[in-house]
């Protein structure tokens, strides 16, 4: 009985350091999750091709393919980079690996460099990608990675702001 109680009492501990944690690590708890929709279409494009967010804050991003062509041949992803891809290398340092893995909806497993991706979507599909911005203000690239689709307009840059 002794021991149970214990336990318990451990238990409760454990959970209100938690929560504790959870409450005193989040720096805005009030702030808002910016919400933005992005839309890919048959001509390759995004209609959204910037938006602010701040350090750190909430993110939700939905994501529709409003095209009509088949995924298998303009299906189209939404992939945010880190800073280590600029358009300056964003071919060689990312699409490039990117564009032989169709099996894997063209975002490479593990690649640190995403930083959130949504799947391949086909047409009429919508998927909600939630994240957390960066805290390091300055501008990332969102792209979709399938093959060609970057330079034809499947590219935006969402800035981190402070
Ligand atoms: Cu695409």
């Amino acid at each position: 009985m002794k021991t149970i109680s214990t336990q318990l009492i451990t238990a409760a501990l454990a959970c209100s350091a938690v929560l504790y944690l959870v409450v005193g690590c989040s720096q805005t708890p009030s702030a808002p999750p910016k919400e933005v929709t992005v839309q890919a279409d048959d001509k390759m494009r995004y209609d959204v091709t910037a938006f602010e967010v701040s350090p750190g804050q909430k993110v939700v991003v939905t994501f529709k393919n409003i095209g009509t062509t088949p995924k298998f041949s303009m299906g189209h992803n939404f992939v945010l980079l880190d800073r280590s891809i600029t358009s300056a290398n964003i071919q060689s340092a990312f699409l490039d690996k990117a564009s032989t893995e169709a099996a894997h909806d063209y975002v490479p497993p593990g690649a640190k460099e995403v930083l959130a991706h949504s799947k391949l979507l086909g047409p009429a599909e919508t998927e909600v990608v939630t994240f957390n911005a960066p805290y390091v203000p300055g501008e990332y690239l969102y792209v979709c990675s399938f093959p060609g689709h970057y330079s034809q307009g499947t590219k935006g840059i969402m800035t981190v702001k402070q």
